[in-house]
């Protein structure tokens, strides 16, 4: 058989490039957005950077201005674009084999849409016209170009998600008799999952946003806005989430020269996520007035339920490595863990990540605690908990993706020193993001208030100056790691050498230890509609007499600029 050049190799597989423009368009917003972090990590030092920035990018006209990008940029445009690209390239390769092949016009519908939507919301974000903070609470009211970019950013992943749903309908078409498949089967209950949760987000800005923003009504319920942002605000988390679990089950083992302990219960824990991610956004609205306590409670306990799934991958993705440990050699209660390839950033990466995730997910259960949660409300405990979950472990699992992944997207193949600078600056991520979350809970444990400039007060907050002293060491430290990660990242991308057998490379899906085979419980876990008409009724249920209720008591508000 003749070899195959690069360009054919590339050209046979058009999935690999679109992905890349997700990937690529991800960590550029990911870049600038982490950029303005160690100012604000200064800011919580006391230390006030913010008169150098304003040198270094002139367009920065306030912290507030600075957090909003920092916050726009990571935690909506990083982690939608990462979700695109892993929850789209996974099923894609894998149903491959099944001859189902993506509709590649739809894909790049939806890059664009992603591209100029943040286009358009970047132009007042950067103008300082739409300073509102990543959840534009109203009465806090922006430029209209930032609600309908960023919306139509979003919609993008809704084309993604109906795109990877009709894949895994025609694989249903023509194997009606199988099952489906592991990687495709959490891609499409994540994206039924996300489906499903965007609509507060969707109903907020088409509804509410939009024609407030351009005139068209005077006011808008603040409170209603607010349940209907954390209506998706809350599951918006697992969107972040749920992609990272994906590498975490189906890739890692395999990194880790092991295998996956378990097909079914993989399975179990993204139905579990489709069935309780959404019901349970009032656990952010604790402290809002005008919702039953009763609901409230609700959404605590379902809350409860909702962290098992990840208590389970915590586990699962635990014994995994356990077993590839061993399968390497590694001996006794220990030993194990030494025997894992920790040369390898692609490995390190995720498995920092989950380390981290072990007092974040701690953390969690304080904030979803009815009654603990007045005590860290608002205050800096709570960037300093979810720096943990995304800044961390899904932030450190994409970013080590990028070590397997961008060869086989482009056929360029990793060289010592960027495998080396990706080492170092994944170890100094980890560290940073732990020294900055030891300084904000303890800080938050004091009262310092987030989203507060207070380097410009240096008087209010000396009780709390020892937690500063952390503070001021992360930023230097995720400061160095966010150049040596990015180094990284474009030295590789703009490698001059390609390879065919890189561009040809798979997926590195792990073997599984136990697979369910076909018995019953896998057909009843396969009905996947099912489950999603059961996560409907939950949220119609959870939901549905406080929405009847706002909807009937409108109480609109004209906007402010605070800014
Ligand atoms: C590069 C390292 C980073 C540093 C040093 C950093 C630091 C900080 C600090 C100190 C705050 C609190 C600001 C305040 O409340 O006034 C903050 C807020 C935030 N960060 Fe980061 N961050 C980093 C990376 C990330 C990443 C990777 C993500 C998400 C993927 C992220 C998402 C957020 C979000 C969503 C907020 C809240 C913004 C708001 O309250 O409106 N950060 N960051
Ligand atoms: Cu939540």
């Amino acid at each position: 058989m003749a070899v195959k050049s690069f360009p054919q190799v590339y050209a046979e597989n058009p999935e690999k490039k679109l992905t890349l423009y997700y990937l690529v368009l991800g960590f550029v917003a990911l870049l600038v957005g982490s950029l303005f972090g160690p100012f604000q990590a200064l800011n919580y030092g006391n230390v006030d950077a913010y008169p150098l920035l304003k040198r270094l990018l002139p367009f920065v006209q306030s912290y507030y201005q600075g957090l909003t990008l920092h916050g726009v940029l990571n935690a909506i445009v990083f982690t939608q674009l990462l979700a695109m690209a892993v929850m789209f390239y996974l099923p894609a390769r894998e149903l491959r084999a099944y001859g189902v092949r993506p509709n590649l016009t739809w894909g790049w519908v939806a890059w664009w849409m992603a591209f100029l939507g943040l286009l358009v919301a970047a132009l007042p974000l950067l103008a300082n016209e739409a300073t509102v903070l990543y959840t534009f609470y109203p009465p806090l009211k922006g430029h209209w170009a930032f609600y309908v970019g960023a919306t139509v950013f979003v919609a993008a992943s809704l084309v993604v998600g109906l795109l990877v749903i009709g894949m895994w309908l025609r694989f249903k078409q023509h194997h009606p008799e199988r099952i489906t498949p592991l990687a495709t089967y959490m891609a499409v209950t994540f994206w039924l999952m996300w489906l499903l949760a965007s609509l507060g987000l969707v109903v907020e800005s088409v509804f509410l946003l939009i024609p407030w923003s351009l005139g068209l009504v005077q006011g808008v319920d603040p409170l209603l806005a607010r349940t209907l942002f954390w209506y998706t605000g809350h599951p918006i988390v697992y969107f972040w989430l749920l992609p990272a679990y994906a590498l975490l089950y189906l890739v890692l083992p395999k990194l880790a020269g092991g295998k996956l302990i378990s097909d079914p219960l993989a399975r179990v824990v993204f139905l579990l996520f489709l069935l309780f991610s959404v019901p349970v956004g009032f656990h952010h609205q604790y402290a809002d007035p005008g919702i039953t306590p009763t609901w409230k409670f609700v959404h605590a306990v379902l809350t409860l339920f909702v962290a098992v799934p990840s208590l389970i991958t915590a586990f699962t993705v635990a014994a995994s490595l356990e077993l590839a440990g061993r399968m390497r050699g590694g001996k006794g209660l220990f030993g194990w863990i030494k025997a894992l390839p920790w040369d390898n950033p692609a490995f390190v990466a995720p498995v920092l990540g989950l380390i981290a995730f072990i007092p974040g997910g701690a953390g969690g259960i304080v904030n979803a605690s009815y009654t603990l949660n007045y005590v860290i409300h608002n205050t800096t405990w709570v960037p300093g908990h979810f720096h943990l979950q995304v800044g961390t472990l899904v932030t450190m699992t994409m970013m080590g993706a990028v070590f397997w992944l961008v060869p086989q997207l482009t056929g360029k193949p990793l060289t010592e020193g960027i495998r080396k600078a990706g080492l170092a600056g994944m170890w100094l991520w980890f560290v940073g993001m732990l020294v900055m979350a030891v300084g904000m809970h303890w800080q938050g444990l004091l009262n310092v208030p987030r989203r507060a400039y207070i380097a410009q007060a240096p008087d209010a907050y000396t009780h709390a100056a020892v937690p500063m002293v952390f503070n001021i060491l992360a930023g230097i430290i995720l400061l160095l790691a966010i150049v040596l990660f990015f180094y990284a990242f474009f030295a590789l991308l703009f490698r001059g050498e390609r390879r065919a057998e890189v561009a040809a490379e798979e997926v590195p899906f792990a073997e599984v230890l136990s697979d369910g085979g076909d018995t019953p419980a896998m057909r009843l876990l396969d009905r996947i509609w099912f489950w999603f008409a059961l996560a409907v009724l939950l949220v119609v249920l959870a939901y549905g007499p406080t929405l009847v209720q706002l909807f009937g008591n409108l109480n609109p508000v004209p906007g402010w600029r605070l800014w």
